[in-house]
This record gives structure tokens, C-alpha cells and sequence, in this order.
């Protein structure tokens, strides 16, 4: 099997510093537990901005700041998000694809999400993956629920999507699939053709589903995003926390952490010029 590509998801749109303090705010926080991350075995790092005061923001300016700030740190694959948060409108969502990073999340349709609901009309998602296409960025694809994988056949097939894809399947937020191996073994038994795959299981089936992910040769996305704690009832005491268990694990697994240059490669970037 491959080797194991690990992302990070750093700080989200949702969470909260008083729910979990060591969260990754300002760029500097967020360059400086992107570049532990990636020294404990993470290859992507999945971005979301924050204003000062730790609201969520898609401004281009402040992603700039990040990314200037992470590159300056580490050599990870930058993966900006275009899901930002509930009720942000198309346009706030798009304004960080100019910036031209590496990969960029795409969500394949709406979903309730808690007490709201994460929207995502088609022509958005078709306006979202042809700014991805122009701007030679690689898409991965958010997988919440069962009819959105169907969908990114679909639109594979009209050539919409550049195959192969790269999937992450985003599973336990409450209102989408359950976090469970049933709902990862279906969704997985769905995928196209040379598709890649990673999980970002919420909650407390982060662990179980990222060691059923090394099992079944997908890859592993953690991080405060999705889940703020090591153990029940015990905080993480950072991102990087969460990454080493899993590098820790995938060793023992045989499928030891992708630096991110051979995550370029499993996912058909290109390696970026010596810095
Ligand atoms: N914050 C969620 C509503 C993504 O990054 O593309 C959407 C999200 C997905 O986080
Ligand atoms: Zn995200």
C-alpha cells in the first residue's frame, strides 16, 4: 500500500478557543502548529482564516497572510477551504482560489449541519470546480452524505471534474452520515475509478475511522476541525498531538507518513521548486 498521507485540518470555521485553547487563531499561530504538524508526520494542511477576535472569514487578504506564513515554516501541501462557514455566501467562498494554492476543498452538495444547514447549491459547486479547474488547483472532493459521491460521478462524467479525483469522506456531522466503518465501507465501495480517498471522522470517531482508513489503503485527515479532544473527556493538548498518534499508528501499520512531497506525488502535483 501507499504510504500514508496525513492532513492536518488546523482550526476550522466552528470551533471555539474556549472550547479548546491551544485552537491556531492568528497566521502566526496557525504557520507555527502547521509546521508541528508537519514535523509530526502531516503532509496537507487544511486552512480556514479567522479574524483577530476568532470569528471565520474567507477574506483573500488574511489566507494570504497564512499561507506566507505557513510556507515560511514548512513544505506542506496547502489546502485552502471553499466550504468557509454556514451562510457565507459563493463569492465570499471563492475569494481564496486566487491565491492559487495547491489543493482546495469542494463541497459536492448541501447537508444539514447541527442546528444548520451547509449549503451548496449545484451552480455554486459548478462555478466553485471550474475557478478550481482555471487556476490548476487540485479540488477534494467533501463528502457529508450518501448522494454526493454519485453526484461527483456525475459530473466526472460530463467532465466536470478532472479524474482521478481526490475524495475526503466527512463523516458524523450530525444531520449527515453517521461516523461508522458501515457508512465508510459504502462510501468507499462507490468510488470512481483511480480515485484517492481520505476520512475526517467528527468527534470520537476520529481515531476509529482514520485506523479503518490505514487499514483499507485511504489516508487520514485530524485535526481540531473535526474533533478537539485525544480521549474522552481529555483535551488535546495540540493539532500535532493528533497527528503524531497517527503517524505513530501508520508505522506500526507499515504505511508510514507521506512527507509532503511524496503526497505531491500520490496526488499528481507537481513538486514545487527547491525554496
Ligand atoms: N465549515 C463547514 C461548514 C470545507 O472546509 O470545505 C464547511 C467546511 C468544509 O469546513
Ligand atoms: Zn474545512
Amino acid at each position: 500500500m501507499d504510504k500514508l498521507i496525513i492532513t492536518a485540518a488546523l482550526t476550522g470555521a466552528e470551533v471555539r478557543k474556549e472550547q479548546q485553547p491551544a485552537l491556531p487563531i492568528t497566521p502566526q499561530e496557525i504557520a507555527a502548529d502547521a509546521a508541528a504538524c508537519v514535523a509530526a508526520g502531516a503532509a496537507i494542511i487544511h486552512l480556514h482564516a479567522r479574524l483577530a477576535d476568532g470569528s471565520p472569514t474567507q477574506d483573500k487578504a488574511v489566507y494570504q497572510q497564512i499561507i506566507a506564513a505557513v510556507r515560511e515554516r514548512c513544505d506542506a501541501i496547502i489546502q485552502v477551504s471553499t466550504g468557509g462557514a454556514v451562510g457565507m455566501s459563493a463569492a465570499e467562498r471563492l475569494a481564496p482560489l486566487s491565491l492559487a494554492p495547491e489543493m482546495a476543498t469542494l463541497s459536492m452538495g448541501s447537508v444539514n449541519f447541527g442546528d444548520e444547514v451547509f449549503i451548496n447549491h449545484p451552480a455554486d459547486i459548478a462555478r466553485f470546480a471550474r475557478t478550481i479547474q482555471d487556476y490548476g488547483i487540485k479540488p477534494e472532493l467533501e463528502i457529508f452524505d450518501a448522494g454526493m459521491l454519485p453526484t461527483a460521478v456525475r459530473w466526472i462524467g460530463k467532465g466536470w471534474l478532472a479524474a482521478p479525483v481526490h475524495v475526503d469522506f466527512v463523516l458524523g456531522v450530525p444531520g449527515a452520515m453517521a461516523g461508522t466503518p458501515e457508512s465508510l465501507m459504502f462510501l468507499r465501495s462507490q468510488l470512481p475509478p483511480g480515485a484517492t480517498w481520505t476520512v475526517a471522522g467528527i468527534g470520537a470517531a476520529q481515531l476509529p475511522l482514520a485506523v479503518l482508513a490505514i487499514v483499507l489503503g485511504g489516508h487520514v485527515r485530524v485535526g481540531f476541525e473535526d474533533n478537539i479532544f485525544y480521549r474522552k473527556g481529555e483535551l488535546a493538548t495540540g493539532n500535532a498531538q493528533l497527528v503524531a498518534r497517527i503517524a505513530r499508528i501508520s508505522r506500526e501499520m507499515e504505511r508510514p507518513p507521506a512527507t509532503p512531497d511524496e503526497a505531491r506525488d500520490l496526488l499528481g502535483l507537481a513538486r514545487p521548486a527547491k525554496r
